[in-house]
């Protein structure tokens, strides 16, 4: 074959599985009236579907609806949506995604919501460590969850979090209830149960309630090698900094007492950080890099 031509078409292919992969702010809204590559099970006949109106923007708004079947088990049983497509797969670390976003409404049972990744090359899972808790009939929420290596715990195989979530090899994401960790969703007996879904969005940054006091809060320089400087655009009593590095172990904890504060970081090892600030309304993380 012609060089030229197979450079172009290994560039071709390297661009492609590049542009296939997971990126931040990507959200699937439903408008298109499909289901956008989310589903549960082919052997269940309670198969979700696309709602064209009365989603959380009201009138003509898209969303995706899956309701249980009640049975104690079996397809379709399960509070459990998932989804293969190559938006969905790829690095999350890499691509800076530290949180799935979305609306949700709810009928029947509570839900313990949590996101579960599986890497396809060794089949290990991972699972976010705390559920976020939606009540039933309360209407549209939006809600975040956090999917860092310190949000989430292996609920299979033997990999390490921050492995799985940066090895590229993600190739399944799940939104799922339950009330422990797992790869699986818990079955309502008896109750059948509505999860009603829509503007599921890859979020570089965390908040659970989009008046959070956080939402300016600045890391400079970045990259840095001395200083690691922290503006907040306004200061509330109990906020909390904690720093993970990459594999999710925590390496520096402190109170903040102003609303602009610094830490040394001179000692630190030269790699990426996650820096995390919580208060009583929420929590947010940035990324930061040391040299
Ligand atoms: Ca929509
Ligand atoms: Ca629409």
């Amino acid at each position: 074959m012609n060089k030229k031509l197979l450079t172009l078409i290994i560039t071709l292919f390297i661009t492609s599985t590049l542009l296939a992969q997971v990126t931040v702010g990507q959200i699937d809204d439903f408008e298109d009236g499909t289901k956008q590559g989310w589903g549960i099970g082919n052997a269940a006949t309670n198969q979700p579907t696309n709602v064209a109106t009365d989603g959380p923007a009201g009138v003509n708004d898209n969303f995706f609806k899956y309701t249980t079947n009640g049975n104690p088990n079996g397809a379709g049983s399960k509070l459990l949506i998932f989804n293969k497509n190559s938006n969905w797969i790829g690095n999350y670390t890499g691509a800076n995604v530290f949180g799935i976003k979305f609306d949700v409404r709810v009928t029947g049972s509570d839900l313990n919501l949590r996101v579960a990744f599986q890497n396809n090359l060794t089949g290990d899972q991972i699972c976010t460590t705390n559920s976020v808790v939606v009540t039933a009939g309360s209407g549209w929420t939006s809600v975040v969850i956090p999917i860092t290596a310190s949000d989430m715990q292996v609920v299979g195989g033997s990999a390490t979090v921050a492995n799985l979530l940066s090895s590229g090899n993600i190739n399944e994401v799940r939104i799922l209830s339950n009330v422990v960790p797992s790869w699986f969703g818990q079955a309502f007996s008896g109750v059948p149960t509505t999860l009603d879904i829509d503007n599921i969005e890859t979020s570089a940054l965390l908040s659970v309630n989009d008046n959070n006091p956080l939402s300016s809060f600045s890391i400079s320089p970045n990259p840095g090698t001395d200083r690691l400087n922290l503006k907040l655009s306004g200061f509330h009593d109990n906020t909390n900094l904690e720093v993970f590095d990459v594999l999710g172990k925590k390496i520096f904890a402190d109170r903040l007492t102003n609303a602009s504060t610094f830490v040394d970081v001179s000692e630190w090892n030269a790699g990426v950080y996650l820096v995390r600030l919580t208060t009583d309304t929420g929590t947010q993380t940035k990324r930061f890099v040391k040299q």
